[in-house]
């Protein structure tokens, strides 16, 4: 059987005019950097590389020496090739400037360095979530306003997981494709081609835990799937919580699902728990392109207009049917 790889998928994409160059080296890096932090994660204790860094993050949380190890791999990756103008990372306050010395490009990078980092010390998979923008023309040096466009004008996005083997994900606006990685050879393979999301699922994936503190609709939507075929689904649901979201999406986007991470009242003055621009984005771009939906529960994400880059939104996707019956649910009185 012909392997093909990531490399000659994506030349073959630029030759069919849906990337440009820039944006297929930009491809190739994130995903040469992502099979660095792979090995970093498959180490675990043996390279140290568990446990805390010592340090917070932006958002006050403590970080793990594996979102640090990530995050600084990612950023060196990308800085010196030409492509990028700037970068914003889940784990930096503030844009992350192109040193001066390098080129700089018409791209705009962000990431997720490590997402489920409290997995980490249990050895369960974790990720990388990434999205690309392009600088708006003529905006110079960019700014944390050169970020905030809505996700509809990712020209990419796509995540890795690294879990029993390692997986890199990938759409550029052309379906959802799966790439493999083979260590031996050190490339990723070419093994999951257009993948798409079942509109129709019995199974959810929601912390539980949270339930006292959910909204009416939420709180009815997944008593209905609990109550099983005594209920009004008549029908009975399974119930799946990695609490990794690159895990959880893609399990959904190998056979179907419901991901929820809702507004709460835990949550609700930060306006959600997952980050619009490094999670909620890059996700629904994923979700969309694979036949789902993705919505705040009143709203489409990509639609959402964003204030500020680490901004936090309420996210429901996955198959089309549920997130529309979720949505409904919140518009009732
Ligand atoms: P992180 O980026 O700091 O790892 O946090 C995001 C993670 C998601 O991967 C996951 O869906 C969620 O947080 C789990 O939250 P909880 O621990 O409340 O279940
Ligand atoms: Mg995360």
């Amino acid at each position: 059987m012909r392997r093909v790889t990531l490399t000659q998928f994506l030349i073959e994409q630029q030759r069919a005019g849906r990337i440009s160059a820039d944006l297929r080296l930009l491809i190739e890096v994130v995903a040469r950097a992502v099979k660095a932090i792979s090995v970093n994660v498959s180490k675990g204790a043996l390279a140290g590389v568990l446990g805390e860094a010592g340090t917070d993050n932006v958002q006050g949380e403590a970080q793990k020496k594996l979102d640090v190890i990530a995050n600084e791999i990612l950023l060196q990756a990308n800085e010196w090739g030409g492509h990028l103008a700037a970068m914003a990372s889940e784990e930096v306050e503030e844009v992350h400037h192109i040193p001066f010395d390098y080129p700089k490009g018409g791209y705009l990078l962000l990431f997720d360095p490590l997402d489920g980092s409290s997995n980490i010390d249990v050895n369960i998979s974790v990720g990388t979530i990434f999205s690309v923008l392009r600088n708006p023309p003529g905006s110079g040096e960019p700014s944390e306003q050169s970020f905030l466009q809505p996700g509809h004008q990712q020209v990419a996005a796509g995540y890795a997981l690294y879990g029993p083997s390692t997986q890199f994900i990938l759409t550029v606006g052309k379906g959802v494709h799966g790439f493999t990685l083979d260590r031996e050879m050190g490339s990723f393979v070419y093994t999951h081609p257009y993948m798409s999301i079942p509109a129709d699922t019995s199974e959810y994936a929601i912390n539980a835990s949270n339930i006292r503190h959910w909204e009416a609709p939420v709180r009815r939507y997944v008593e209905e799937l609990q109550q099983g075929k005594e209920g009004p689904r008549e029908r009975d649901f399974n119930m799946r919580w990695v609490a990794s979201m690159v895990a959880d999406v893609h399990r959904i986007l190998t056979r179907g699902g419901v991901f929820m991470y809702p507004l709460d009242e835990k949550c609700r003055k930060q306006g959600g728990k997952l980050r619009l621009m490094y999670e909620a984005n890059p996700m629904a771009m994923i979700v969309e392109q694979a036949g789902g939906a993705a919505s705040t529960g009143r709203e489409r994400i990509l639609d959402l207009q964003p204030h500020k880059l680490h901004q936090r939104v309420p996210v429901v996707l996955g198959s089309l049917n549920e997130v529309e019956r979720v949505v409904a649910y919140h518009r009732e009185p």
